[in-house]
């Protein structure tokens, strides 16, 4: 930061509010967490001057005798900890790598079935709005009404008639266990690939907090900074047979060089997840959202599915007479972050949608534990009571950060 604070000082100076934003608020969007110090230093290392199109000896650029064991290590890493035949660490994102896996396994054009958005699923799964509901021919399978649970009976159903190329299953606003090997069976039946993206889940499929997709799927995908606490990036795992389709699709296919400082970024949050101590990390983001989630429901809010089995509990507001935006705009005036979200055959539109998604791994990273989530339940209940209350909202803020200063987040120095 010093090279930066001389060379730039507006950039440095928001790089520190933020630093100070992320220090002074309950950061509780579930997708979001902390890197550590070393995932930071070799996510902002000199590999950023490097270009490397191709694969480990195999690039279309010399000088890559170091950036080849980079990215050799990743592969492994990833390997060894998912126990997959082969990794791709390539891809920009999860977005890119959900694109690779159309383009490398279907092409340009195909049948695809994917959890619906507003269930839970993701746009990459074939939303209208994103290239996967454009270019594929998409139909959506969803969940039960009365339990908000997975309707694996319909989604049978559904695949039996439509016959999909493809299903993805995985979810972005799902609090329950996903049955992989229901869903095994459903592609097997009528011939489909089975994709998991495990982008939310990828670190309770390590710590076995969540049963493992393979071997009842054919390709995994994940962002690798969720709860994996990496650099922003994705990853594609598969077999040694598909391999060359899915490699192809993130290069040439889609993606120019890859960015060696992620990739070496993501080598080392993978060390740290092979840890026992980051199964442990995992096992308490669990504890901890069952506890907000009982905390939450303890003080008559309505959660979707009535409770969680992963990192997110799913907040249905309108139970309440409120909005999923106006609880968390309300909420970030008073230090708790989190997001609007979609629930289950929501009636409101996205931009305003009837829930509010809380997750517990960021919190988690910070070391705070079962006792903080029902305090922290308790803060979002006043502040639901005080939605108008600049002044008591301002009090809330004032406990976040006393809460906050007590658990020092991984990565942040102030
Ligand atoms: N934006 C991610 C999330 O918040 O779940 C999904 O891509």
């Amino acid at each position: 930061m010093n090279y930066l604070e001389a060379a730039d000082p507006q950039v440095a100076d928001l790089i520190q509010k933020e630093t100070q934003r992320q220090a002074l608020v309950l950061r509780m969007i579930p997708s979001e967490n902390y890197a550590s110090d070393a995932v930071l230093a070799a996510c902002g290392s000199i590999l950023a001057n490097k270009y490397s199109e191709g694969y480990p000896k195999a690039r279309y650029y010399q000088g890559q005798e170091f950036i080849d064991g980079v990215e050799s290590l990743a592969q492994e890493r990833a390997r060894d900890l998912f126990g997959a035949e082969h990794a791709n660490v390539q891809p920009y994102s999860g977005s890119p790598a959900n694109m690779a896996v159309y383009l490398g396994l279907l092409g340009k054009t195909g049948r695809v079935m994917g959890m619906d958005l507003a269930a839970g699923g993701h746009l990459t799964h074939g939303a209208k709005a994103s290239f996967s509901g454009t270019y594929y021919d998409v139909r959506h399978y969803g969940l039960q009404r009365d339990s908000g649970m997975i309707d694996y009976d319909a989604a049978r159903q559904l695949a039996l008639e439509f016959r999909p190329q493809m299903i993805f299953t995985g979810a972005s606003s799902f609090p329950r266990i996903i049955d992989f090997a229901a869903f095994g069976e459903i592609a097997r039946e009528v011939g489909a690939y089975l994709i998991a993206d495990i982008s939310h889940i990828s670190g309770l499929c390590i710590s076995g907090d969540h049963p493992h997709p393979f071997p009842h799927v054919d390709v995994i995908t994940f962002t690798t900074h969720k709860l994996l606490r990496g650099p922003r990036g994705g990853m594609i795992l598969c077999s040694q047979e598909l391999a060359p389709k899915i490699d192809k699709a993130v290069f040439p296919g889609l993606q120019g060089g890859p960015h060696d400082q992620t990739t070496a970024a993501i080598a080392v949050a993978l060390k740290e997840a092979a840890s026992p101590e980051y199964s442990q990390y995992c096992h308490q983001v669990v504890k901890n959202a069952a506890a907000l989630a009982q905390g939450l429901l303890d003080r008559d809010f309505t959660l979707v599915t009535g409770g969680t089995d992963n990192h997110l509990a799913l907040i249905d507001c309108g139970a309440n007479g409120l909005t999923g935006k106006v609880l968390a705009e309300a909420c970030e005036a008073a230090g708790i972050v989190a997001n609007a979200n979609k629930i289950p055959f929501d009636p409101r539109p996205a931009n305003d949608p009837s829930g509010f998604r809380l997750g517990t791994p960021a919190l988690t990273s910070r070391g705070m534990k079962e006792a903080e989530m029902d305090l922290i339940a308790g803060l979002v209940a006043q502040v639901a009571a005080n939605m108008n209350d600049a002044s008591a909202l301002a009090n809330i803020k004032e406990m976040v950060a006393d809460l906050c200063a007590g658990f020092p987040a991984p990565g942040i120095h102030l």
